[in-house]
């Protein structure tokens, strides 16, 4: 077991809750690299009596910081140190193989659907185009190192992109905007989003390999060409365990 438990040095007389102290320890050691991704923390009962204060106090200690990601609880198992949120920025308009390269993540993708839909109201509105029209409708489960990421659907107007249906192995395999931009000629330049905040249902939880009922991040994205007209309206569902948003505020 790691040392860091038996250094924490805490202050019973301190107005900073113990709580708070055995916290920010905790956070310290992650920041510094004491206690690395991963690694396992001491049980409630164990940590308590290491440090010789109330169970309760260490379960709020650590329910804490799983909240907020940087602990994270696996059923059966114990508490673990989580892996970094991936940050990334809101303000470029980017792919998600992009994304993740840049990172040093291996992209992939499993394609679970790949069909033609008639529009309805919302996918006819943001693409600007009649209600009952054809839409081809992509389900893909983005991965990066093998591990669920994000799920993803994204619907492109079928006038746009003939026999893009035939493209099935290069779906499931390349970047969907590569695709766009070498097969269609169809340059991406700008793309207007919504971020807000929902639960998992179950078939996406269990798709996303997470807990049913765990929040998840919506990002919605209508993308233009250079001539302002909608290529793409997507909905993607990003694990909120894994991913952190980052706007760049000017004045
Ligand atoms: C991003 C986009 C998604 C797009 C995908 C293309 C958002 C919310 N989503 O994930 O709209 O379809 O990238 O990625 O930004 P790809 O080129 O790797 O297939």
């Amino acid at each position: 077991m790691i040392d860091v438990y038996t250094a924490m040095a805490l202050d019973g007389d301190s107005p900073v809750p113990l709580y708070f102290q055995i916290q920010s320890c905790l956070m310290k050691a992650i920041d510094n690299g004491t206690l690395m991704p991963g690694n396992k923390l001491p049980s409630e009962r164990e940590l308590a009596a290491k440090l010789a204060v109330n169970r309760l106090t260490v379960r709020q200690a650590m329910s804490e910081l799983v909240n907020e990601g940087f602990l994270t609880r696996k059923r059966g198992l114990g508490t673990f140190v989580a892996r970094p949120k991936v940050e990334q920025g809101l303000s470029k308009l980017t792919s998600f193989t992009e994304d993740m390269r840049k990172r040093g993540f291996r992209p992939a993708a499993r394609l679970i659907a790949l069909e033609v839909q008639g529009a309805d109201k919302k996918m006819a509105q943001s693409l600007r185009i009649g209600l009952g029209e054809a839409v081809i409708v992509i389900e893909r489960l983005r991965l990066a190192d093998e591990e669920p990421m994000a799920l993803e659907i994204s619907h492109l107007p079928a006038g746009r992109f003939p026999a893009f249906l035939t493209l099935r192995t290069e779906v499931s395999q390349g970047s969907l905007y590569d695709i766009v931009r070498d097969r269609y000629n169809v340059t991406l330049c700008a793309a207007a989003e919504t971020l807000e905040a929902k639960v998992a249902s179950a078939r996406e939880a269990a798709l996303l390999e997470m807990p049913s009922g765990m929040p998840v991040l919506l990002r919605e994205r209508v993308t233009f060409d250079q001539n302002g007209i909608p290529v793409e309206y997507a909905r993607s569902l990003y694990r909120s365990d894994r991913y952190k948003f980052m706007v760049e505020v000017g004045q």
